[in-house]
């Protein structure tokens, strides 16, 4: 394996999240060596990721994969990479709907999309999951504009709007919404929905394993008995979900539920599966969400839900909340999932390892 020294990179915020933006044609094209090369850019296996650009904390170790796409109707193609921070893993078994955010700027930026002007309408095929999002970014003049209005909890200020839309993303990896096709099982004691739309989540009542719910991200990182006890969970149900062995994934992730405090759907405290999260993931709250339609399931009991077939359910997370428009068929399934994100540019330029 020869090494892997440099590469043309962009890094960008993409919703609550921070990572290095690639053109697949910059990476090298064997696995092996891609790995070993966004180890040492990211500065992993390190807790503080001292030698490189990660963030030491997962949310800030990421990486989007970029291509043009060949297929019918697509623009591009998205991989996402998730680089351990403490060890020397680089995972493809989850997908990513913050660091997606950034994908249509990036896309049109590198010039793999045509910007219309006024806005433009990017169809990105998610490679981890094998679904479609679609991104509308803001693009006056053919330009991509980054400033604008939109605010998103857990970001300070504002920026221009990227509504990401996704359908079809029941299953995404788990073969079905509801892998085990019930409402709850139990598992080590504790009743929980095993479920994916477009995210494989352990969906849990907070108060069923403890704590309340409400909790801040570092009391959540530093009660190692409630880590203890939701990982000897998530590993007991990762064949469950058809996900194999999950020691060494980043999914499932570990979803704790209670009732909404502040007029939203559900309050929600997620671990991403070894740290909390500081707000929530985008299509981990997608799938939280769905949980919450799911009659008979944990999160149904706690959840406030407005009535009709268009549901906006605000989904509470430590630093504020995430607003997902859900539409339901005249059947109850959710058929489509939109959020509002933002993304930034924040270098572009050449990363060394
Ligand atoms: O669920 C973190 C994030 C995510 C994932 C994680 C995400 C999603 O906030 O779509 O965005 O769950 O590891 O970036």
């Amino acid at each position: 394996m020869t090494a892997h020294t440099q590469s043309r990179v962009m890094w960008m915020r993409g919703g609550t999240s921070k990572g290095g933006y690639f053109l697949a044609e910059d990476l090298p094209a064997d696995t092996a060596t891609r790995d070993a090369f966004l180890l040492r850019v990211m500065g992993s296996p390190d807790l503080r990721q001292i030698d490189g650009m990660g963030g030491a904390d997962p949310l800030t170790s990421k990486v989007g994969v970029v291509k043009k796409s060949e297929r019918q109707g697509v623009d591009v193609d998205y991989l996402f990479l998730q680089v351990f921070v403490d060890q020397a893993i680089v995972s493809d078994a989850q997908n990513c709907g913050n660091i997606l955010a950034g994908i249509g700027p990036f896309a049109i930026e590198r010039g793999l999309v045509a910007a219309q002007d006024g806005e433009t309408r990017v169809a990105i095929f998610m490679e981890n999951t094998g679904q479609i999002a679609i991104a509308t970014v803001q693009t006056p003049g053919g330009t991509v504009r980054y400033d604008g209005d939109a605010k998103i909890d857990g970001v300070p200020g504002s920026a221009a709007p990227i509504p990401l839309e996704f359908r079809d993303t029941a299953g995404s990896s788990c073969g079905a919404l509801l892998p085990t096709g019930n409402a709850f099982d139990e598992v080590e004691g504790v009743r929980v929905t095993l479920i994916d739309n477009g995210m494989p989540c352990v969906v849990m009542k907070a108060q069923d394993v403890g704590v309340t719910g409400y909790e801040d991200r570092d009391t959540l990182d530093n009660d190692t008995a409630l880590k203890a006890r939701i990982e000897k969970i998530r590993l007991a149900v990762g064949e469950r979900m058809n996900l194999g062995e999950v020691k060494d994934k980043s999914v499932p992730k570990m979803m704790l539920v209670a009732p909404p405090r502040d007029g939203g759907a559900v309050t929600v405290r997620s671990f991403i599966p070894h740290r909390a999260h500081a707000s929530i993931g985008v299509l981990g709250a997608v799938s939280v969400a769905t949980a919450c339609l799911i009659e008979g399931s944990p999160a149904a009991e706690v959840a406030s839900i407005p009535k009709g077939n268009r549901k906006t359910l605000s989904v509470e997370h430590p630093t504020g909340e995430t607003t997902c428009v859900m539409e339901l068929d005249d059947s109850g399934t959710v058929t489509s999932a939109a959020m509002l994100r933002t993304a930034r540019k924040l270098m572009d330029g050449e990363v060394f390892a």
